[in-house]
């Protein structure tokens, strides 16, 4: 697809990224329908102003990436390459990691996921020390869900972000459940306040619109690369789609509610519609024709 000509950050960019996360993913559930795809997909439908605005107030020559195993939308946030992330989940040797990764283990230049839950934290924090120690000026950012933060391994690594003063950014994507477990039943007290006993900064920011997530990133990297210390952007959103495939029991009046705060729906809210519908064209049409050319 044409490289987008509208600046980055701005809504319109975001809205480009948001529409090629929601085409492709949408594209991958029909694909895993028709029996074409090989293990799993998570898909973050729903979620992509998250992705959209996060990796865009980063920098990409240097920063790197984290995700988890609901990572599509982060991968296409980062680098665009929707044919290297479709062919690599349907097991082809041109996918981006020659069809071994599949979609839960994506690498290309600083972007790696990891479906361990939890099990990305000290490797972030890891790599943020490696960075910090050879003065990159990177930040390394972490993904994860509101479930994962259920594991130990996050609070190992807030300690040592934060004794250490490492330029590490967990983003939290906060969608309500762990699989079909709502986070009442899973988790005490309050998962916004995590951080917050290790001194390491906090921002909350609605994560279904786009401009404050990027608002908030730009903000809090900012606040990391000067020295400052860890972040934690916590971000509330929605998962749209089932947790993987069918696997879905949550309310159906919950559901639909959803759909009309979804990210799309908001920024489409504050863009003319010629240009979403254009950018909606274009992404149909790219995702189409890749999938046409690798069946
Ligand atoms: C250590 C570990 N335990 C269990 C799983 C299985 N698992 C995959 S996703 C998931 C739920 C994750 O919930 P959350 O962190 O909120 O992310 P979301 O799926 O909602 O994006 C579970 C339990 C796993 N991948 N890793
Ligand atoms: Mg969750």
């Amino acid at each position: 697809m044409q490289k987008a000509l509208t600046p980055r950050g701005s809504l319109r960019a975001m809205y480009e990224t948001m529409a090629l996360i929601r085409a492709v993913e949408t594209s991958l559930l029909d694909l895993f329908g028709k029996g074409k795809l090989r293990g799993t997909v998570h898909t973050g439908i729903g979620q992509e102003a998250i992705a959209a605005g996060v990796v865009a107030a980063l920098d990409l020559d240097r920063d790197v990436i984290c995700s988890n195993h609901r990572g599509h939308g982060h991968y296409l946030a980062y680098c665009g390459d929707a044919k290297g992330l479709i062919a690599e989940i349907m097991g082809r040797p041109d996918g981006v990691c020659k069809g071994v990764g599949g979609s839960q283990h994506l690498h290309k230049k600083n972007f790696y996921s990891n479906g361990i839950l939890g099990g990305m934290a000290p490797v972030s924090v890891g790599i943020a020390m490696g960075e910090k120690t050879k003065r990159s000026g990177a930040i390394v950012v972490q993904f994860a869900g509101d479930g994962a933060l259920a594991e130990g391994a996050f609070y190992e690594a807030f300690n040592m972000a934060a004794l250490w003063t490492l330029p590490y950014m967990l983003v939290v994507e906060d969608n309500g459940y762990a699989q079909s477990t709502p986070k009442a039943l899973e988790q005490s007290g309050t998962l916004v306040d995590r951080a917050k006993p290790f001194g390491i900064r906090v921002m909350e920011v609605d994560g279904n619109d786009a401009e404050a997530v990027h608002e908030a990133a730009e903000t809090l990297s900012d606040h990391i690369r000067s020295g400052a210390g860890p972040g934690v952007l916590y971000c509330s959103t929605y998962r749209l789609a089932p947790h993987s495939k069918g696997d879905d029991i949550r309310d159906k009046t919950e559901i639909a509610d959803a759909w009309t705060r979804e990210p799309i729906v908001r920024a489409r809210a504050k863009l003319p519609p010629e240009f979403c519908d254009a950018v909606d064209q274009a992404v149909a049409t790219h995702v189409r024709d890749i999938i046409e050319a690798l069946a």
